[in-house]
């Protein structure tokens, strides 16, 4: 490197988190320092559309000013007391969840692997409670292609080497069965009475956003009644209005015993994940029993209520499902100017195009992709080798998504 040209903002940047930070991740270079709506800028003052939104956490745009007001107030007041003590925002929080989503209870957590561990808690007590599982006995199902975090309990019904490989000894007690396939879920009901409960994405968001056939879930509601196994809805990426409902489960009005909610819940603010269910399933976990320093805090209860009031107010979910038609509308037309866009699926907001690898350069096609669209103004990632992320924040108009689909048009085409 030529040590004396000055090293650009972006350089500089990157280089201190390659010199400071883990080497966990492999980021798309570029540098961000604000944002506002649907879009982002760098460093360079660049503008992109943010066409990831965090993974689904910015749902309501980048620093919705209702959000950030209500952030700001609440923490120039009460931000933590832990809950060694009461506080005039933590109930009306757990109320409004309640309200909202239509549960008896609420267990507010940070991450959405928090969500995940606190619902895998509460099943496994259930099942010696309620179900009468031996101790030690209880099992739960995942689907395979499954991803609900980093912590050793959700790396241990992975199928994905990358996220196993070198954290063993996993986590006992864990049945793998195929993702959409109702056989597979029923054998498994009926070859174990210690199965106390099914969590599943009711679109799998890592996978590749890989949508059940119409009916799935529907199914999955009537064997987890029929065999007495809580269903556990992973609705972390799909919650919140991003599949064009209040959540996916909603596309066919199936109710899940146990909700987990996460990312979107805060608007993209701050850690914030919930877990829902009813008195039966949670009152199993007794006072010492469960807990975290800042689950449930003050700050994370005002911002909750406001980021979903702001989703019920500038009605995102609908919003989501007609600028998700508008843009599968625009990718298919799409499919059929260039071999580079096989398909596009996904529901609402939350969709991804599956595209032809270049025999040059093989799985490296869709990251290519992804740095000429970063170099036409808009941000994403690939999923899965093939497949690449869209999933832009639910406040987008049809003017920027349209503006937003000549982008990706200009770029395959031009690939
Ligand atoms: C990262 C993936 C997505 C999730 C579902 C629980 C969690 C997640 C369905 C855990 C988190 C994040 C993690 C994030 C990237 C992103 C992701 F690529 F890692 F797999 F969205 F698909 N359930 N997903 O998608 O929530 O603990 O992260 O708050 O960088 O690891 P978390």
């Amino acid at each position: 490197m030529d040590t004396t040209m000055p090293i650009s903002a972006t350089d500089q940047a990157m280089q201190l988190e390659w010199n400071y930070g883990a080497h966990n991740y492999h980021p798309i270079p570029a540098v961000l320092t604000r944002g506002e709506g649907v879009f982002v800028w760098d460093v360079e003052d660049k503008r992109y559309f943010d066409f990831l939104s965090a993974y689904s956490a910015v749902s309501q745009g980048h620093c919705h000013p209702r959000i950030i007001s209500a952030m700001i107030r609440q923490a120039q007041r009460l931000t933590l007391t832990s809950r060694a003590f009461y506080n005039d925002k933590t109930g009306l929080c757990e109320k409004y969840l309640c309200d909202y989503f239509g549960y008896d209870k609420a267990l507010l957590m940070n991450s959405g692997a928090e969500g995940g561990e606190t619902a895998l808690k509460l099943t496994r007590k259930w099942a010696y409670k309620v179900k009468g599982i031996l101790q030690n006995e209880a099992k739960t199902v995942y689907a395979a292609g499954n991803f609900w975090g980093r912590t050793l309990a959700a790396i241990s019904s992975s199928t994905d080497a990358s996220s196993t490989n070198d954290f063993g000894p996993l986590l006992p007690g864990y049945i793998i069965i195929p993702y959409n396939d109702l056989n597979a879920l029923e054998e498994t009901f009926k070859s174990d009475p210690n199965i106390a409960g099914f969590m599943v994405e009711p679109i799998q968001g890592e996978a590749g956003v890989v949508v059940p056939h119409e009916g799935y879930l529907r199914g999955v509601r009537k064997l987890c009644t029929k065999y007495n196994v809580l269903f556990i809805a992973d609705e972390v990426q799909t919650g919140i209005g991003r599949t064009g409902k209040r959540v996916a489960c909603d596309h066919e009005e199936v109710k899940p015993d146990v909700l987990v909610l996460g990312k979107a819940l805060s608007g993209g603010t701050m850690p914030v994940s919930a877990v829902l269910t009813s008195d039966e399933v949670m009152l199993t976990i007794k006072p010492g029993e469960h807990g975290s320093t800042y689950g449930g805090n003050p700050l994370a209860c005002v911002v909750t209520m406001e980021a979903l009031q702001v989703v019920e107010d500038e009605k995102l979910a609908e919003n989501a499902q007609a600028m998700g038609e508008v843009f599968r509308a625009r990718m298919t037309a799409l499919s059929h100017k260039t071999d580079l866009v096989k398909s596009v699926r996904g529901k609402g907001l939350l969709n991804a195009i599956v595209i032809t690898e270049r025999p040059d350069l093989g799985a490296e096609t869709a990251w290519e992709i992804c740095l000429k669209l970063k170099d036409n103004g808009l941000l994403t990632k690939p999923t899965h080798g093939d497949k690449i992320r869209f999933a832009p924040p639910l406040v987008i108009s049809e003017d920027q998504m349209h503006e937003a689909c000549d982008i990706i048009e200009k770029t395959m085409l031009a690939f």
